[in-house]
């Protein structure tokens, strides 16, 4: 993080915020997470980018059966069997999110990933915690936020009702990402396995002394599917 970064003020939707305590945020996640063994890649896309991708999503049709809306591509996922099978493959992944994907399979999955989940979340809009069927997918998950700026939460899977704030060296239960438009997450180790992720129901975001409203927040989250009909257990 620059110097401009870390002392010029953040100017969200007109409401002022001093860098130093939301960067310190960052600064604080971006190690917990890489003890998870995930990582969190600030401006990991372009502006351009951001509007070109959010173009093709937006003259694209969406699936409208959950409560938030999605898009689905190289292979469809049903969200209530929780499996993926050989004849939900789509086709390859379209042409309009390859250098993205390309450039992740690089850095990331050490291989081309074959799934992209667009899921769209206006204000008020969540997920519910979750950790990816890991049955279906591989041991690295990468979602890529376009729009605004969200939290998600993260929760050890295992953790009872004493929910302790992770420490630095994640003796805690749960951590708290503030995900910037143009970002990346990368879940992967304990991360993807044995930590929960979701995002809350919410309109506005109290995070690093700022309160964060959020706007329309597009994901793509780039996944490696595993091998024909498997069935999550979970
Ligand atoms: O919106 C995100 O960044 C996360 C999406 C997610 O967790 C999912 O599709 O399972």
């Amino acid at each position: 993080m620059d110097a401009m970064r870390e002392t010029s003020p953040y100017l969200i939707r007109g409401e002022i915020f001093p860098r130093t305590s939301i960067a310190a945020h960052i600064a604080g996640q971006q190690q917990l997470l890489r003890r998870l063994g995930g990582r969190y890649i600030p401006d990991c896309i372009s502006e351009q980018e951001e509007k070109f991708f959010l173009r093709r999503i937006d003259s694209a049709e969406w699936i409208t059966d959950l409560k938030r809306r999605v898009q689905h591509y190289g292979y469809r996922y049903d969200y209530t069997a929780r499996s993926i099978v050989d004849d939900m493959r789509i086709g390859d992944l379209p042409q309009w999110v390859m250098p993205l994907a390309e450039r992740l399979g690089g850095a990331f999955f050490g291989k081309l990933p074959q799934q992209v989940i667009v899921n769209e979340y206006e204000p008020g809009q969540g997920i519910a915690p979750h950790v990816d069927c890991e049955p279906c997918f591989g041991d690295v998950v990468v979602s890529v936020s376009l729009g605004s700026t969200c939290v998600m939460d993260l929760a050890r899977r295992d953790a009872g009702k004493a929910n302790r704030v992770a420490d630095s060296g994640c003796g805690g239960d749960r951590i708290q990402l503030f995900l910037e438009p143009r970002s990346a997450v990368v879940l992967s180790g304990d991360s993807r396995h044995r930590w929960t992720h979701g995002i809350a129901p919410r309109k506005k975001d109290a995070i690093g002394g700022g309160i964060y409203h959020r706007r329309r927040r597009v994901s793509l989250t780039f996944r490696t599917v595993l091998s024909e009909n498997r069935h999550a257990g979970n």
